[in-house]
């Protein structure tokens, strides 16, 4: 049976031309991305749809230069702009050796220098640019999830986005306990939309390792 599994990019985290919500399993990685949203006195956010209705089947939005058919979307509503409030989405790594979840998963993760992905806002959103948590939770900071993080701001415009470790703003937010990152103990990954926006619409594509340079 003829297959149409592009050329396997071992960096390549997640394009979701498979159509699912799993990982691509590169390595022996695995892991299943997820939603979450809610507010913290009431039950009124909500994840429009599950997330794995809403990986889109159709072509991405208008505007996307690499020519790929499908893209994760996430839309969560009437989140309230406390500081409580949160909506994601994310992903936890499965152990391929043992099936653990939240387990480091990437063990190659170190010899990568940081993580790109393509990102931009729905054109049906309230708020046509929305500023997205990138965070990388790790073993150290499971605990107190004052996970590193950068912020990036994305816009109705496909764009490439490019987080490294070494970058200045690739940091804890200070709530917590100090840890030092270490990509090797990397747990999942996470987009959050950062208060005090109402609702999130993002979509996010084509997330994968950052070689270091050749
Ligand atoms: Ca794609
Ligand atoms: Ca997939």
């Amino acid at each position: 049976m003829p297959s149409a599994t592009p050329p396997a990019d071992p960096s390549s985290i997640d394009e979701f031309e498979d159509g699912n919500t799993q990982l691509l399993k590169r390595g022996g990685r695995n892991g299943y991305w997820f939603t979450s949203a809610g507010n913290p006195d009431d039950a009124l956010a909500m994840i429009t749809a599950p997330v794995n209705a809403q990986l889109i089947v159709a072509p991405e939005p208008a505007g996307d230069a690499n020519d790929t058919k499908k893209a994760a979307h996430v839309v969560a509503t009437a989140i309230s702009p406390d500081d409580g409030a949160h909506a994601e989405l994310g992903v936890n790594f499965v152990n391929p050796a043992s099936g653990e979840t939240l387990a480091p998963a990437y063990p190659d993760a170190g010899t990568y220098i940081g993580i790109s992905f393509r990102a931009r806002v729905g054109d049906d959103a309230a708020e046509t640019t929305q500023v997205i948590r990138f965070a990388v939770p790790t073993t150290e900071t499971a605990a107190d999830s004052d996970h590193y993080a950068k912020d990036v701001t994305v816009t109705q415009e496909w764009e490439q986005y490019f987080v490294q470790w070494a970058d200045a703003d690739f940091m804890q937010q200070g709530f917590g306990a100090e840890a030092t990152f270490s990509a090797a103990e990397a747990t999942g990954l996470q987009f959050k939309l950062v208060s005090p926006a109402e609702s999130l619409d993002l979509w996010v594509d084509d997330i994968a390792f950052i070689p270091a340079a050749q």
